[in-house]
């Protein structure tokens, strides 16, 4: 029953920031993602009888592929197969599905944030059986078989339904449809004091944007918390997302944002993106930063029965503001600075090292996954609120009050000339050396780099993950490249300036920010480079 199916390389399968992600139409080519499955399976030992978890966000192509996976996995023989009912497992549920399974690992399908649709973003990511993303070292295996593999193996079997819930077999491997939500929701309900959350009485509103979360959300906060019916919105799954980018940011989340921020505005606010794993927070008439939120987050788990002993560290991705290392000062605690991308975290958490992750692009998590989450990330939210009895905003402006502020934005030039955007990484690289001690626009630069990152748990190295330029007083801006986009390049500019305690806490951010923005153009020449005048995207 077993095939084997000859098949030739593609030269294009690296993965990037999360996995694999491109065009729907590239992964239409013949042989395109069995290449990639296949692939993945060939570097990974164990696989004999094995638990494998497959899921994604539901985006088109979705159950096309999880049908493909399913049998390719059969043949390389596993034992048994846990697929999420209907193809859907958001990436934090996946991520814990792996964990409760003592699953080999688990294949992600997902594309994020980027839009789905035929001719938009499809991806693949493979988690290993901590539940996170695979390593750089399983990643860059995986690419060089991409490079020579020369057949895919399958078994001769009928599509499954992946509607109904049970146990079919295929081959010899036993596939197990689940409810996707059950096992999450229950995770959820240990960490969070659901009762308090109740009581408090809250009013919400949660965009889950057409994407994976809108199950999770509407079991979790209208059927378990109480939450008033129609607090959910865009709560169906859609395999194009409606036709939006489920990217949980003041952009792509204009109508929650203009929701917020009117007078009747709910208490609280919160989105997630297509895989489930981003989130959103903006309170009443205030919205939270995601590095703010990180820093809040951490300064308040200990609310939350699951965080009530404290925090053993906190860990950000570099381009992530350094609200967090002040709240990681106070407390005496650890507090570690990762490349970008969910991975770098996965050995933090493994070995004890910090509880509590984030990162400036929405993501926040702990160590009850090996993903960023969410929903976890608005149920804490949820807990300290209900613990403070006080407003978002209020929480806010004592932690600014208390910790000082760190005014941040995220400038995104989208579609850029691969070859321009490279030249300008590359001039700035090489301008590193000469940058400290100048001053542009008034602000003096005191250290330029081009941040590596070394894993204090095995010492691996990865190196140009991005240039940072310090400026004399605190303020800061970072230059780098995307690794999820999958058509031309996106330049990301991050911006980030401190005012102390004592400082001004109540100002506009675009105010705050506007002589870094000047000299980060000044620097990088962003207009030289690009021909772009201002970004796509500010965040
Ligand atoms: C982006 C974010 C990064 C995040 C990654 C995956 O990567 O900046 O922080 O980990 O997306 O998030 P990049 O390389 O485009 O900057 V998700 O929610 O798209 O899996
Ligand atoms: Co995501």
């Amino acid at each position: 029953m077993t095939r084997t199916v000859a098949t030739q390389p593609y030269t294009d399968q690296k993965p990037g920031t999360s996995g694999l992600r491109k065009k729907v139409k590239v992964f239409q080519q013949l042989n395109y993602a069995e290449n990639f499955i296949q692939s993945v399976f060939d570097v990974i030992d164990g696989k004999q009888g094995a638990t494998l978890v497959i899921g994604g966000d539901g985006r088109f192509l979705n159950r096309e592929v999880i049908q493909k996976a399913i049998r390719i996995a059969a043949a390389n023989g596993f034992g048994r197969i846990v697929v999420g009912r209907g193809g859907l497992l958001s990436t934090p549920a996946a991520s814990n599905m792996i964990r409760i399974r003592s699953a080999l690992g688990g294949l992600v399908l997902s594309a994020s944030h980027n839009p789905g649709g035929p001719d938009e973003d499809f991806g693949i990511k493979y988690n290993i059986a901590n539940g996170g993303p695979a390593p750089e070292a399983v990643t860059e295996a995986l690419y060089a078989r991409t490079k020579t593999i020369d057949r895919w193996l399958t078994i001769d079997a009928e599509d499954l339904d992946l509607d109904a819930l049970g146990e079919v077999s295929v081959g010899a491997t036993t596939v197990e449809v689940v409810d996707p939500v059950a096992d999450y929701a229950a995770l959820m309900e240990r960490l969070f004091d659901f009762a308090a959350i109740r009581d408090a009485g809250l009013t919400m509103a949660f965009d889950a944007m057409s994407a994976v979360t809108g199950p999770y959300a509407t079991e979790i906060l209208e059927n378990r918390l109480g939450f008033a019916r129609g607090t959910v919105r865009n709560g169906v799954p859609l395999e194009d997302f409606g036709g939006h980018h489920p990217d949980p940011n003041l952009v792509h989340a204009h109508e929650l944002y203009e929701t917020m921020m009117a007078e009747d505005a709910p208490e609280f606010g919160a989105a997630s993106d297509g895989d489930g794993d981003r989130n959103l927070i903006i309170g009443r008439h205030r919205f939270v930063t995601p590095s703010d939120s990180l820093a809040m987050l951490a300064a308040n788990a200990h609310l939350a029965p699951g965080y009530a002993g404290g925090l053993k560290g906190i860990a950000r991705s570099m381009p992530t503001s350094a609200a967090a290392d002040r709240v990681a000062a106070a407390r005496g605690i650890p507090m570690f600075e990762t490349p970008t991308g969910w991975k770098f975290f996965g050995n933090l958490l493994d070995a004890g090292m910090a509880t509590i992750c984030g990162e400036e692009s929405a993501g926040t998590g702990s160590d009850h996954v090996r993903e960023k989450d969410g929903l976890w990330a608005v149920l804490l939210w949820l807990n300290i609120l209900a613990a403070r009895k006080q407003s978002v905003d209020t929480i806010a402006r004592d932690h600014w009050a208390t910790y000082g502020r760190n005014y941040y934005a995220r400038h995104d030039y989208e579609g850029v000339d691969s070859a321009a955007a490279d030249a300008l990484m590359r001039d700035l690289r090489d301008a590193l050396g000469t940058l400290p001690g100048t001053t542009v626009g008034g602000l003096t630069i005191a250290e330029a780099d081009d941040f590596a990152y070394t894993d204090p748990t095995d010492g691996s190295v990865s190196s140009h993950q991005g240039v940072r330029i310090l400026f004399e007083g605190g303020s800061r801006v970072v230059f780098r490249l995307s690794g999820t986009g999958t058509s031309g390049a996106t330049l990301r500019v991050y911006l980030e300036r401190y005012e102390p305690a004592d400082g001004n806490l109540d100002r506009d951010t675009g105010e705050m920010l506007a002589d870094i923005v000047a000299a980060a153009d000044a620097i990088a020449g962003i207009v030289k480079h690009t021909g772009r005048t201002a970004p796509d995207v500010v965040t």
